[in-house]
């Protein structure tokens, strides 16, 4: 039997292309309200506005069907200029790159300083039993993130006020106006610290802080010489705040700003100001019947404030916000 030249080359051609892994492209599309996101389940958003644009990164929900307990590994970038028409970028990062880390991909903010990336990651300690913070920096926004230290930032050996496994979570950070960084997280309790400049090290003691029922997701934000720090209140879980005229404190708690998030035990706020105006975004388990707290989507409302700079109610909606100008 003769095969022809082409038939060979066209076969050599198609078993190198299958051998090739598909490069992920970003993905563009147009959120349709609450939730924003429905090709796939997000929780835990973070979101940083950066050179006009919003990066929004979250958790990951992979929980099998009926699974009663997080399944996470990775988590995600959206990119927005209204918070409307988003972008979904490859993942930039998975729980795997902290070698020292078992699994579980759980909440995170990013922050730039010096034209550098550093996130902050809620992670399974490998050898130290507990949850733990590690951080990752990036040249960009959108990765690749690579674990800037080789170890965690925080485990759970180092914060004594609680006695459960699991209150090294939910790292909030931010950079003051005097160039100090501080990191806030806790379930249970909400610790701080200051971070050296470098952003990797922590820089002196562990402090807490006392806030009527906190659970845990700290998110600290500005406005106007006002400091805010929300958190998950109770559980399952309202979001509650503080305000103080200092990072330092002392905080006097103010209220409640968000109800239980449907059939979502958590809630988990992010607050940014993005071209003018204000908003919370937050997860709750309404994507389709029965999702439920393992199975989470990303909302986003508008956030207002009263003439003293405390917060009003939010009023969650099914048809989320309009686009940003
Ligand atoms: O996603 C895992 C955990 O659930 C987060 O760390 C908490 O804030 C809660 O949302």
């Amino acid at each position: 039997m003769r095969i022809s030249k082409k038939i060979i080359v066209l076969a050599i051609t198609v078993g190198s292309l299958a051998s090739v892994k598909a490069t992920p492209r970003d993905t563009t599309f147009h959120a349709d309200g609450n939730p924003i996101i429905r090709h796939k389940y997000t929780a835990d958003p973070a979101a940083m506005v950066y050179k006009d644009k919003v990066y929004l990164y979250t958790g990951h929900d992979e929980a099998a069907p009926g699974h009663n307990g997080y399944t996470m590994h990775d988590w995600t970038c959206f990119t927005s200029t209204d918070m409307v028409n988003w972008t979904e970028h490859p993942s930039p990062m998975n729980v795997k790159e902290f070698k020292w880390a078992k699994d579980d991909a759980w909440a995170s903010q990013v922050i730039e300083r010096n034209g550098k990336f550093y996130w902050y990651v809620a992670v399974e300690h490998g050898t130290i039993h507990g949850k733990a913070i590690g951080v990752a920096v990036s040249d960009s926004p959108l990765g690749p993130f690579k674990d800037a230290r080789g170890s965690a930032l925080v485990t759970n050996d180092m914060t004594k006020a609680v006695k459960h496994s699991w209150d090294d979570i939910d790292p909030t950070v931010m950079i003051d106006k005097d160039g100090q960084a501080y990191l806030f997280w806790g379930n249970g309790i909400c610790y701080y610290a200051k971070l050296k400049s470098n952003m990797t090290e922590l820089d002196g003691e562990i402090k807490t802080i006392t806030l009527p029922h906190y659970t845990e997701a700290p998110w600290i934000h500005e406005r106007n010489g006002w400091y805010y720090l929300s958190y998950a209140y109770e559980f399952p879980e309202k979001i509650a705040y503080a305000m103080s005229r200092s990072i330092n404190g002392p905080w006097e708690y103010k209220g409640i700003i968000n109800e239980i998030a449907g059939n979502s035990n958590t809630n988990h706020q992010a607050i940014i100001e993005f071209k003018g105006k204000w908003y919370f975004i937050y997860h709750n388990g309404a994507l389709v019947p029965d999702a439920g707290s393992f199975h989470r989507s990303v909302c986003i409302d508008y956030l207002y404030y009263n003439k003293d700079g405390s917060i009003k109610r939010v009023i969650v909606t099914s048809e989320g916000v309009k686009p940003a100008k």
